[in-house]
């Protein structure tokens, strides 16, 4: 076991209401997870990142957590959790928890104490803040998910934070005891086996101390922040942040293997971005690429962020790649318009940039995303926002593990908590049977990386070549091209012997004298 495992792992998310369900109530459930390994091991991946599993409310389906210490009883029991934990280890699977230090739910034991008086002693675990004498809220802070990110209490009168939901009153990581208890909500996961920690929102938890206005949004900001009308200079990626993750990473540095702190870093900048590494590799191992994400399916925009993090990144750092979330829907869909030629070309580069790959269940066969009427809606930010924007459920909805009715996700009779797309035509166990599907491209490249160290550590180096095309050497042996265009390509100066291609029909072959790649081609070519 290579002491930062994270480097050659293939990393996985599982959305455990959407995975498979045991025990016929429609939401998936951990033992479904526990049952599926096998189909994880047969792809290859090393390790599961779970959303979160712990008891909630579910006004943001989990990540308004009302107990950080337990598993939310439609999922399963702690026996369970440890039952997968085993299960997974015997196959060499790595297991995430996601763990939600910005905010509790509003039920959670601590609110419930700090909001009857302003004498709690669970009163400072949040943020509060006078009306102004107006009666209005404190600050110009907008919640995420709109409106204003305050809401007054009438018991004592006092605005709180949420920077979510109303139900989801955010922590004040100013005071002691809440940094006290996460260290032991940390210990507490990692003794019981988990390699890791998604943090969620992680950039954001401590907040200005004088609560300061936010500037207006100017021209040179990204759409996201411009839509927005704020740059989130106070109530986001405060400095003291850092403080708070060498103190997570000192506790993960103190197990064996050492734990992954993978960050949810939702800024746009790459200084911002670089930063969470620490300064001393003493922050997040791993730190989501949130700009690759939301990026077009463009060979010149993907290619820019990745050189960038390629030349900013120091080299104790280590990037992470992914296409799709539970949050940013399915890279077939939002990437690939649903043409499978570009969800081929699409995982063939997150398996072979240099990082940690990051697959969205589903991810493996192309799954895309499903098409809700209002009614279906589960999201609070699609029930919201409709029609104008659906939410986050088109890329939650359940696994389709084969045709037919329940999907082989639940039993045929049960009605799922989200609905199926169309299982007969995207499914795991047609894809099984099919060599040239989807799914054996992704257990194939899953494989050539497992197999070549150069598609692993190897170093990345961008190759000059047409508009449309991406094409970079990984380390001195292999060369990957990408077609990522309408038009047929020729890519000069590269010959060697193709070792996987999208299509399937040129593996194994040799050529010289340049290579010509069809509309949306890509091949991973060993060099003579
Ligand atoms: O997301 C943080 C976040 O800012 C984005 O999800 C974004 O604002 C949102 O998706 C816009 O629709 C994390 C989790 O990934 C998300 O699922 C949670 O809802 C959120 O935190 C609150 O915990
Ligand atoms: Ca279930």
């Amino acid at each position: 076991m290579t002491k930062r495992w994270w480097r050659d792992a293939v990393v996985y998310q599982i959305y455990p209401r959407s995975y498979r369900d045991t025990n016929g109530d429609g939401v998936g459930d951990l033992r479904g997870i526990t049952q599926s390994l096998d189909h994880l091991e047969w792809l290859g991946v090393d390790c599961l990142w779970l959303n979160p599993i712990m008891p909630s409310p579910n006004t943001d389906w989990g990540y308004d957590v009302s107990d950080y210490c337990d598993v939310h009883p439609e999922l399963g029991t702690l026996d369970d959790f440890d039952e997968l934990i085993r299960e997974a280890d015997r196959r060499g699977i790595r297991v995430l928890n996601d763990l939600v230090p910005n905010h509790t739910s509003d039920m959670h034991a601590w609110f419930k104490d700090a909001r009857m008086s302003k004498d709690s002693k669970m009163r400072d675990r949040y943020v509060w803040a006078d009306p102004k004498p107006d009666g209005s809220a404190p600050n110009n802070w907008m919640s995420q998910f709109g409106g204003p990110a305050w809401a007054l209490d009438e018991t004592t009168d006092q605005y709180y934070l949420h920077l979510f939901l109303p139900t989801q009153p955010d922590l004040n990581w100013w005071n002691d005891d809440v940094a006290v208890a996460f260290d032991e909500i940390l210990r507490f996961w990692f003794d019981r086996g988990v390699a890791g920690f998604r943090l969620d929102v992680c950039h954001a938890v401590v907040k200005d101390k004088d609560l300061r206005d936010n500037p207006p949004a100017t021209e040179d900001d990204p759409p996201q922040v411009r839509g927005r009308g704020q740059k989130s200079i106070y109530d986001m990626n405060r400095p003291e942040v850092h403080d708070v993750l060498r103190r997570w990473r000192r506790i993960a540095r103190k197990y064996e293997p050492e734990r992954l702190l993978v960050g949810e870093t939702y800024v746009w900048d790459l200084q911002s971005l670089i930063a969470f590494y620490g300064k001393r590799n003493d922050e997040l191992q791993l730190a989501m690429n949130i700009p690759f994400v939301h990026s077009r399916f463009d060979a010149g925009r993907l290619s820019t962020i990745v050189d960038n993090m390629e030349s900013g990144l120091p080299r104790s750092g280590w990037p992470v790649w992914m296409g799709s979330n539970h949050d940013a829907d399915r890279l077939a869909t939002r990437w690939c318009d649903d043409d499978e030629r570009k969800v081929r070309c699409a995982l063939m580069m997150l398996l072979t940039l240099r990082g940690t790959p990051l697959l969205g269940y589903g991810d493996e066969i192309g799954l895309p995303n499903v098409t809700l009427t209002e009614r279906q809606l589960r999201d609070p930010v699609g029930m919201r926002f409709w029609p104008a924007y659906p939410g986050r459920d088109p890329g939650r909805t359940p696994m389709q593990w084969k045709s037919g009715a329940g999907a082989g996700f639940t039993a045929p009779d049960v009605t799922p908590w989200l609905p199926f797309g169309h299982p007969s035509r995207c499914n795991i166990a047609d894809q099984k049977s099919n060599p040239r599907s989807v799914l054996h491209l992704t257990r194939d490249l899953i494989a050539l990386r497992r197999e070549e160290t150069d598609l692993r550590t190897g170093t990345y180096s961008h190759r000059a070549s047409p508009d449309g095309t991406w094409v970079y050497n990984r380390g001195k042996r292999f060369v990957v091209a990408l077609n990522m265009s309408d038009d047929v390509a020729k890519i000069p100066r590269v010959r060697g012997k193709v070792r996987v291609s999208t299509e399937r029909d040129r593996d194994d072959s040799s050529f010289s004298g340049g290579l010509v790649l069809e509309p949306w081609e890509g091949v991973v070519v060993e060099r003579p």
